[in-house]
């Protein structure tokens, strides 16, 4: 397993779950100073990420890209998938495009969360899952010319009635041969019965972690129980990244440190 961090360059996200915010080449620098093997970043836009050029400094810091988040499609363009209007739909599938490509520039999958949407007055919750899986058909083929997965996230019951658990988001995803689920522990703690057994039983689909506690803070700061969960994570060979998406509390330093921490911790003890 190899750790991450998370980035947001989204004024509007602000108050959200990621740990360093807007300065990307001072984040990738303190990450990497605490011993993170990679950065997960929440991009306003393709553009803006491109504008960035963080190849070098990425390069320079032998820091990789481990995944890049579509979020603001939702909480800065108004974008979701499940859009009661067609042209909103393709707008916002056209938007995660441009973000698989730049994603897959800088060697990392794209993560589909809040894009996902949910059922509205104008969309029944059997329509909104028919748009959702279309669209994630569609953009898993877009990321397999890149030979890159798509991730796609269950989301807790305030956020979406589009899957909630792992086991519904396998059901939504089945037959996408190149989408894989994003089990975020923070929402996996509102919604699963066992964490740890969901882990199991859907583990041939993980692509991806979010690293979080039960109150969402730095993994340490609550009351998750990692040892339980890091050995399910080895019983389904677990190769991908635990990456913190958490509160920048109580400072972004403060919640990196607890993270890698508990990341060392969990993994040297189960082996
Ligand atoms: C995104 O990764 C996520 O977990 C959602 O709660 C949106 O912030
Ligand atoms: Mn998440």
């Amino acid at each position: 397993m190899k750790s991450a961090i998370t980035l947001s360059l989204v004024e509007e996200a602000r108050g959200g779950p990621f740990v360093f915010w807007g300065d990307a080449k001072n984040a990738i620098f303190q990450a990497k100073q605490l011993g993170f093997d990679a950065i997960e970043i929440f991009p306003p836009d393709a553009d803006s990420l491109r504008h960035l050029f963080l190849d070098k400094v990425l390069a320079d810091m032998g820091m990789s890209v481990a995944a890049v988040g579509t979020g603001a499609g939702w909480v800065k363009h108004r974008l979701q998938l499940a859009d009661e209007d067609q042209i909103v739909r393709q707008r916002a599938v056209d938007f995660i495009k441009t973000i698989i490509d730049c994603a897959a520039e800088l060697g990392a999958p794209a993560i589909i969360g809040s894009m996902q949407g949910r059922s509205s007055q104008a969309v029944r919750k059997e329509t909104a899952n028919a748009y959702l899986r279309d669209a994630l058909d569609t953009l898993g083929r877009h990321a397999a010319q890149y030979d890159k997965v798509l991730l796609f996230e269950p989301l807790n019951r305030y956020e979406t009635d589009q899957a909630n658990t792992l086991d519904q988001g396998l059901a939504l995803i089945e037959g996408m041969p190149n989408v894989r689920l994003l089990a975020d522990l923070f929402h996996m703690n509102i919604e699963e019965a066992d964490i740890a057994s969901s882990i199991r039983r859907t583990g041939h689909a993980i692509g991806h972690v979010h690293f979080a506690d039960t109150n969402r803070m730095a993994v340490g700061f609550g009351h998750l129980d990692v040892p339980h969960i890091i050995s399910a994570l080895r019983d389904i060979n677990y190769s991908g990244y635990l990456s913190a998406e958490v509160f920048s509390k109580p400072d972004a330093i403060q919640a990196a440190q607890k993270t890698i921490d508990s990341y060392r911790a969990a993994t040297a003890q189960v082996g």
